[in-house]
């Protein structure tokens, strides 16, 4: 048997040896029992972590093939980066502690809309949409909630587009729906709001007033400059010849031997 680093490990302890240090240090009953209703909580939590990594690798695919394909047949890529994570716990708690209700695994799965996260970032606005149409058309997507800050910026100018999608994710004793919070933005959208996401959680700012008030200036500016690359893209777009069928048919030949993303 190897160890988590790998290394073979003749020391495991094994599940008979480990039953009976337990009955023999927690007697009376109630501490065995208790004793071991937490490590039985432990594991749970763990598969259910596991569960939604599992939701990310599947959306994750989602978005990979979407940009394939649109990159073949518009010769760019829509996506520019994507990051998936998983909520840490401390961040799952103090979310349930927020709605006032306890900590435990039902409670997680159903108040806790974004332990699974993915941010994709585009180049264009229009690619933002489009990204997200192109998702939620997919029979296996639902979708339970949206939040356009695009076209609703929060006061403090924050601009995104998030999605709460719920999608199957197949085991090999049944399938289970899993809920993802889904960012898609800009690259302008996503630089500004790493720098404010680092002041919001950063106290004792002195000048916290000041510098938000510059952010807010920053996030019109960008959103101007977002709304300017796109119209000069079009209008690039539009100056270039349309390609014939052969132009087309000559495109994806050359394509084809090259490896899939
Ligand atoms: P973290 O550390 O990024 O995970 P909810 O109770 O879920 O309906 P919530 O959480 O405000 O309300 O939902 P919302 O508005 O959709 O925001 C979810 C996530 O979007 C946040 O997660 C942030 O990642 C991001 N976000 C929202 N507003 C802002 C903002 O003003 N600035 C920045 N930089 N990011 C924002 P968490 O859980 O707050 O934090």
């Amino acid at each position: 048997m190897k160890n988590l680093f790998g290394d073979d490990d003749d020391g495991i302890i094994s599940p008979e040896v480990l039953t009976e240090m337990l009955s023999e240090a927690f007697a009376p009953d109630e501490l065995y029992r208790q004793t071991k209703n937490m490590m039985w909580s432990m594991v749970q939590y763990k598969e259910m972590q596991m569960v939604y990594e599992c939701a990310l690798k599947e959306i994750r695919t989602k978005f990979d093939v979407l940009n394939t394909e649109f990159e073949l047949q518009h010769k760019r890529n829509p996506i520019a980066s994507v990051n998936t994570r998983l909520k840490r716990t401390q961040s799952i708690a103090a979310k349930l502690i927020k709605y006032r209700v306890p900590f435990s695994l039902e409670n997680i799965e159903k108040h806790v809309n974004d332990v699974a996260g993915i941010r994709v970032i585009c180049s264009y606005i229009d690619d933002v949409y489009k990204i997200a149409d192109a998702l939620l058309a997919q029979d296996d997507v639902t979708l339970v909630e949206k939040k356009d800050y695009i076209a609703n910026p929060k006061p403090n100018g924050y601009r995104s587009l998030h999605l709460i999608v719920s999608i199957p994710v197949f085991f090999a004793d049944g399938k289970k729906e899993v809920k993802v919070e889904v960012q898609i933005r800009t690259i302008a959208m996503d630089f500004w709001a790493s720098l404010e996401h680092r002041m919001r959680y950063k106290h004792n700012i002195p000048e916290q007033a000041s510098i938000s008030a510059e952010l807010k200036q920053c996030a019109e500016v960008i959103a101007d400059t977002d709304k300017k690359m796109l119209s000069l893209r079009d209008r690039i777009e539009a100056a270039e010849d349309a390609p014939t069928e052969e132009d087309i048919l000559f495109e994806k030949l050359r394509r084809l031997d090259m490896p899939i993303k």
